[in-house]
């Protein structure tokens, strides 16, 4: 006879908090969201605290250097996806490892002989509106010149208009040599009223800019993820099959934590990849691995030494699992039974492995939800795919700004590995779709603003910090009713905009 499970399982929305007291000490200012991405041993710190609880799904559409920086910026970190060769995994790794604050490597470049209608083009899907000209529009190509916004007219110009005639050519625009240092560039910018500096080496050669708005925001972030040596911290994708090459160029261009990616990680192939790790680093180097979405699951990769281990089956936004396979289980059920088996873990073992909530979070308060059952962290997609940062195209649908979101398990990823039950090498049938989601700016407003609403509700539960939420939050599971009941109801909303907008 089959195993059936106690009762139905859940997904947030299903739940609400019940607020408890909260006393005057209580207040956004005062609340710290520090938590352990990696295993402990009780009495000791995690070797890698996240200073907010957030990291970036690992997926083509959300997890590239760009993202990756702006997300440590902040204060947590990005996985960068696996689902690519493992030399352009590691050189994506690299660039954000080499990254230096305020010097910003050009994602949207020009050639001399693009028009106007393409510079249009490019503004419209990056929205930046400074973008420097190489001879072969790569970044670090031969610097011919910039174009700002100040350059041309739309209503005036012709769309054929060659960027060669209107950009501010190398020789008039002031640019520092290599090797600058942040001080002196900003000296320059304010000296010479720029928007941006370019800096370019001996040869005349695009080395990066240097933003005005940036100098400032880098002075203005407490919250920064950075290694020992003041780099920012960023993880990287690994599967069961190619682990052996992957693994050591990831390591070696200085991967702070990697997490194998897999819809299903209760398996032989998790347990050699984690066995593989562990005999040839130890535990030097640290590795998450998932998903799971019930005790027994956890607890076997916890003893095969997972340093996380990641929550959820068929709850992210792109994924069709549970309708394909018919696999997978509420998330909010999923996290509450694993974080229980974590804590037993933790009582019998003196070990914590953290876990981390792995899709469906649709709203913000979702995440203090996801805290309070007892993540210690979340991963989130569709939520940072939204950002400026993300690795896709902003596109206009029917007049509104959306930016491009498509799964790992869609036709249009094929990412395999993530499906791998052994056998061929090939995705035999898609288990994500390609997707659309509304656009929503920079990272740091996006993800200001929803901490400051976590922190908000983590207040109405008496709770200044993650763990204090969790022993004391009150949940509550709502009927349907109940839940038309939270929404707007029974008036006509004015805005029709306000019911699609984040929460
Ligand atoms: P969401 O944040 O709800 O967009 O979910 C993101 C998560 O969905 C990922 O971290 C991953 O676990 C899962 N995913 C990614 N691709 C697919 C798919 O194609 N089915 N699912």
């Amino acid at each position: 006879m089959a195993t059936f499970f106690e009762g139905e399982s859940h997904t947030f929305s299903e739940y609400l908090l019940v607020p408890g007291y909260s006393s005057a000490e209580n207040i956004p200012a005062n609340v710290s969201l520090k938590t352990p991405l990696v295993r402990f041993k009780r009495g000791e710190e995690s070797p890698i605290t996240l200073n907010i609880p957030m990291v970036s799904a690992i997926m083509q559409s959300v997890s590239g250097p760009r993202l990756a920086i702006a997300l440590a910026q902040e204060g947590g970190i990005s996985f960068i996806y696996g689902s690519q060769p493992a030399a352009a995994e590691a050189a994506m790794v690299r660039e954000v490892k080499s990254y230096k604050a305020g010097f910003v490597v050009s994602d949207s470049t020009l050639t001399p002989d693009m028009t106007l209608e393409d510079v249009l083009d490019m503004v419209d899907r990056t929205g930046h509106s400074t973008m420097p000209v190489t001879e072969d529009g790569t970044p670090t190509g031969k610097f011919c010149g910039i174009v700002t916004s100040r350059d041309y007219r739309v209503s005036r110009d012709p769309r054929d208009k060659k960027v060669r005639e209107f950009m501010t050519p190398a020789e008039k625009t002031i640019v520092a040599e290599d090797g600058t240092s942040l001080k002196v560039a900003n000296d320059l910018i304010w000296e010479h009223k720029l928007n941006a500096l370019p800096i370019v080496d001996k040869d005349g050669n695009l080395v990066s800019l240097v933003f005005r708005k940036d100098y400032d925001s880098h002075k203005s972030r407490p919250n920064e993820l950075l290694d020992q040596h003041k780099r920012y911290m960023v993880g990287a994708g690994i599967n069961t099959r190619d682990y052996a090459e992957r693994v050591p160029l990831l390591v070696e261009a200085g991967a702070d934590v990697l997490c194998i990616d897999s819809s299903e990680g209760f398996s032989e192939w998790q347990k050699r990849t984690l066995e593989w790790i562990h005999q040839n680093y130890g535990d030097k180097v640290k590795v998450g691995a998932g998903n799971v979405v019930d005790a027994e699951g956890f607890r076997f990769l916890a003893d095969c030494g997972a340093d996380f281990v990641k929550v959820g089956i068929g709850g992210g936004s792109i994924c069709i699992t549970r309708e394909t396979k018919g696999i997978g289980r509420g998330q909010a059920t999923a996290l509450i039974d694993v974080c229980r088996a974590r804590d037993e873990y933790f009582e019998e073992t003196g070990v914590y492995v953290p876990v981390c909530s792995d899709g469906g979070i649709v709203y913000d308060y979702h995440m203090t939800l996801a805290l309070a059952m007892g993540a210690d962290f979340m991963m989130l997609g569709r939520y940072f795919a939204r950002f400026d940062e993300s690795p896709t195209s902003r596109v206009n649908v029917n007049g509104q700004y959306m930016k491009e979101y498509w799964g790992e398990g869609s036709a249009r990823a094929r990412n395999w590995q993530r499906y791998d039950l052994g056998g061929a090498a090939k995705l035999s049938f898609v288990e994500g779709v390609d997707s659309y989601v509304p656009y929503a700016g920079s990272l740091k407003d996006g993800v200001d603003g929803t901490l400051y609403k976590v922190k908000s509700t983590m207040c109405n539960c008496g709770a200044n910090s993650i763990p204090e939420l969790q022993q004391k939050a009150r949940l509550t599971l709502v009927s349907s009713t109940s839940i038309v009941e939270g929404g707007a109801h029974d008036v006509v909303v004015k805005d029709s905009q306000q019911s699609v907008t984040y929460r």
